[in-house]
């Protein structure tokens, strides 16, 4: 998969690039990631990338001039056959690992980072397919909302982890959140592992696995509670 990000801050993305699972996944030749400077596309002589909103109102609107020519130019290097092209946004539909999974199928990603009021409308009506919030929060701009949708997706493509042991294996593709974890030692600063993960008992090691999984879903999130309550009924 090829990952071109557009932004004004391609130096935010370069550390997470390289030292995430971006990383992995580029050793691997499985994934590359390449960032570009919108305010390179940008013909204003002070390379200028924003202007005041027609109508007024506070903030700044990204121009769309250099955003049409950076989206041209990343698309004719790779020609993709029908791009998604992604533009986080805080009124966007929620990101979710279905939208992951689904993201995750295509061999080609443009991701469009906003900041300050947003970006032209126009940018977004003509180019823009996928707009994604990543939850009920306002982020300064689109760069760490990138880096979120990024990471979950890549984690998801065949052979940049151990698939099988961890992905499935996730919350999320489970209708239930995940059970505590305990690896050695037994006892830390007289902190114990419940006995029952010591006791080689399997089918009550996955009961009680299973009643954490439910306590702290019933907790912490009543909706997918009710909706797994309701699937089980159905069985
Ligand atoms: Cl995708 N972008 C920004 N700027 N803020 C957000 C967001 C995205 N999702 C939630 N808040």
């Amino acid at each position: 998969m090829k990952i071109d990000v557009l932004t004004t801050f391609p130096d935010m993305l370069v550390p997470v690039i390289e030292s995430s699972i971006a990383r992995i996944a580029a050793e691997k030749g499985i994934v590359s990631i390449e960032p570009h400077d919108i305010r390179s596309f940008s013909e204003n002589k002070h390379g200028k990338t924003d202007d005041y909103p027609f109508g007024g109102g506070d903030g700044m609107v990204m121009t769309p001039q250099p955003l049409f020519s950076g989206i041209r130019h990343c698309l004719d290097n790779v020609k993709p056959e029908k791009p998604r092209i992604i533009f986080p946004t805080p009124d966007g539909v929620p990101f979710s690992q279905d939208l992951a999974e689904d993201l995750a199928q295509e061999p080609y990603l443009l991701m469009i980072c906003g900041h300050y009021k947003g970006i032209d409308q126009r940018v977004r009506d003509v180019w823009v397919t996928d707009e994604i919030s990543i939850g009920d929060y306002v982020l300064t701009g689109g760069e760490i909302a990138s880096l979120v949708i990024i990471d979950a997706v890549i984690r998801l493509i065949p052979g940049v982890i151990g698939t099988l042991d961890s992905a499935l294996s996730d919350s999320f593709s489970h209708p239930l959140l995940d059970c505590p974890w305990y690896t050695r030692p037994e006892v830390f600063e007289d902190l114990k592992v419940p006995d029952v993960l010591l006791s080689g008992h399997h089918a009550r090691i996955e009961t009680w696995r299973q009643e954490e999984r439910i306590k702290k879903t019933r907790e912490r999130r009543p909706d997918l509670y009710h909706k797994w309550l309701s699937e089980q009924k159905k069985d």
